[in-house]
């Protein structure tokens, strides 16, 4: 990317959130996948991020935090309702995650995320100075870089999808697939996090528009599109740095010593989404105490679930469900001084976080469907002194790279407990070398390597 031109990022959210009220308010850098994943690439190239503030009302006008330039964008509590409780994710979400949840296709939140894709396009159309590049994320945005490409000829347009692109029988359910594979070959770049994603779009892209091409690339009104997968990733060396800090370390060995020093600990940590799979991980567990398999007073599972969704009922419902499930299983199996299942249903610091993954002897990461996830990365990255084992989802995007960890089919129950028995019986030497390859994979391919991949790719 050139040295003066300026990265525009448009994604749904934007990378702060208002905190304290009255005087006392300001903007903090939040947490999340995305934010994550983006703010080291912002703090080399200067930047305005465009998005909406996470709150239904008019946009605070735009501002400066920490060098970047934010642009606010307004959502009304209707178009908050019909856009992104409805549109976003009550259609596309389930509908790309293998329709694990029946999607909603509704004529009149349809047109709403045409309206909000058409406020976010020409807020970016006009930030756009020459030689800029914009970049715009993911599924709550597919319409949005035709619209751009309509108002700028001029600049070059990306594409990034965190999300998985669903296999065409299930894409073609869509009573507007033509107007979204249109609305994503206004980008020069449509980047997936996998290479079957990538072929899924190109298949729908060839079936549903006047386009015509490989799976990586493709003819469209004149216009060459190109379409490949990068993977995400995270800043491999921040996880690292953390890990070894003595904060850190010290919360660790806390966290042991209350966990009872002889219990193995697993971990998972995950959104509260019913794509991550927490229900049927909680299973395989009971599945394992109830066969008498593991003790309580030999080992732990440890659930972090971040709130999320709340205002959508198959949100609510799902995180009754694993309230039960945790009720039943610690009903069931707990001992004075042995909870069977820990389940922390909050955020935690990045500290924190870093202390558990560290704390952690088995990693469960088991949705069953995910773009990527990132857990499973940071895991690997917090593993400084090679142990640990992870155990992952054939159905993440990380399983294509992370092919030495344990893999599972999340659908398999006993599959998945005699998975969590073989990773808690894996001798030393095994769990080292698996470790060992799966960090150097996550080592060299971080996420400065995927934003350098992306833009690169982009301004070929
Ligand atoms: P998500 O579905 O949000 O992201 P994931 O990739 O796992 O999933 O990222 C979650 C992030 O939130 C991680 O950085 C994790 O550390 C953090 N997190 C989770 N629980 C937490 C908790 N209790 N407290 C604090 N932090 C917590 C979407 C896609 C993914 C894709 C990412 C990035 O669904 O498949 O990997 O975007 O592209």
């Amino acid at each position: 990317m050139r040295k003066d031109s300026r990265l525009i990022v448009v994604a749904n959210r934007l990378p702060v959130q208002r905190v304290g009220r009255g005087s006392s308010a300001r903007w903090e850098r939040s947490s999340g996948g995305l934010v994550t994943a983006m703010s080291p690439i912002l703090r080399r190239h200067a930047g305005v991020w465009i998005g909406w503030t996470g709150n239904a009302g008019r946009a605070p006008a735009p501002f400066t935090h920490e060098r970047l330039m934010i642009r606010p964008i307004g959502l009304s509590e209707r178009e908050v309702h019909d856009y992104y409780q409805g549109f976003c994710n009550r259609t596309i979400w389930p509908l790309f995650h293998d329709a694990l949840r029946p999607p909603e296709f509704q004529r009149d939140r349809w047109d709403c995320y045409i309206e909000i894709n058409r406020r976010f396009a020409r807020a970016a159309a006009r930030s756009a100075r020459r030689g800029d590049i914009i970049w715009v994320h993911d599924y709550q945005l597919l319409l949005a870089p035709r619209m751009i490409r309509e108002l700028r000829r001029d600049i070059k347009i990306g594409f990034f999808l965190h999300i998985p692109f669903p296999p065409e029988e299930l894409f073609a359910w869509l009573p507007w697939r033509q107007a979204v594979v249109r609305g994503l070959l206004g980008a020069d770049l449509v980047g997936f996090q996998t290479f079957s994603d990538a072929q899924n779009f190109s298949r729908a892209a060839r079936r549903y528009a006047p386009a015509e091409g490989t799976d990586t690339e493709i003819t469209c009104e004149n216009r060459r599109i190109r379409i490949n997968a990068f993977p995400i990733s995270i800043d491999f060396r921040d996880f690292e740095r953390r890990a070894n800090q003595s904060a850190v370390v010290q919360r660790a060995r806390q966290i042991r010593q209350r966990i009872g020093p002889e219990r193995r600990i697993m971990l998972a940590v995950d959104r509260l989404d019913y794509t991550k799979g927490i229900e049927s991980r909680l299973r395989a567990f009971e599945d394992l105490l109830e066969r008498k398999l593991i003790r309580v007073e030999d080992c732990v599972l440890i659930q972090i679930a971040v709130p999320s969704r709340e205002n959508v009922t198959e949100y609510q419902e799902m995180r009754m469900r694993i309230e039960q499930t945790v009720g039943r299983i610690n009903g069931e199996f707990s001992q004075p001084g042995h909870v069977a299942v820990h389940y922390f249903r909050r955020s935690v610091t990045p500290d924190d976080l870093s202390a558990y993954y560290r704390a952690a002897d088995v990693m469960l990461v088991t949705p069953l469907r995910d773009g990527m996830n990132l857990v499973a990365k940071e895991y690997v990255a917090t593993r400084t002194d090679y142990s640990g084992v992870l155990v992952l989802s054939e159905f993440a995007g990380a399983a294509r790279e992370l092919r030495r960890a344990l893999l599972v089919n999340p659908h398999d129950i006993q599959g998945v407990a005699a998975t969590i028995l073989q990773a808690l019986r894996l001798p030393r030497d095994e769990a080292r070398k698996r470790m060992m390859i799966l960090r150097m994979i996550v080592r060299r391919h971080d996420v400065y390597d995927w934003a350098e991949k992306f833009l690169e790719a982009l301004e070929r």
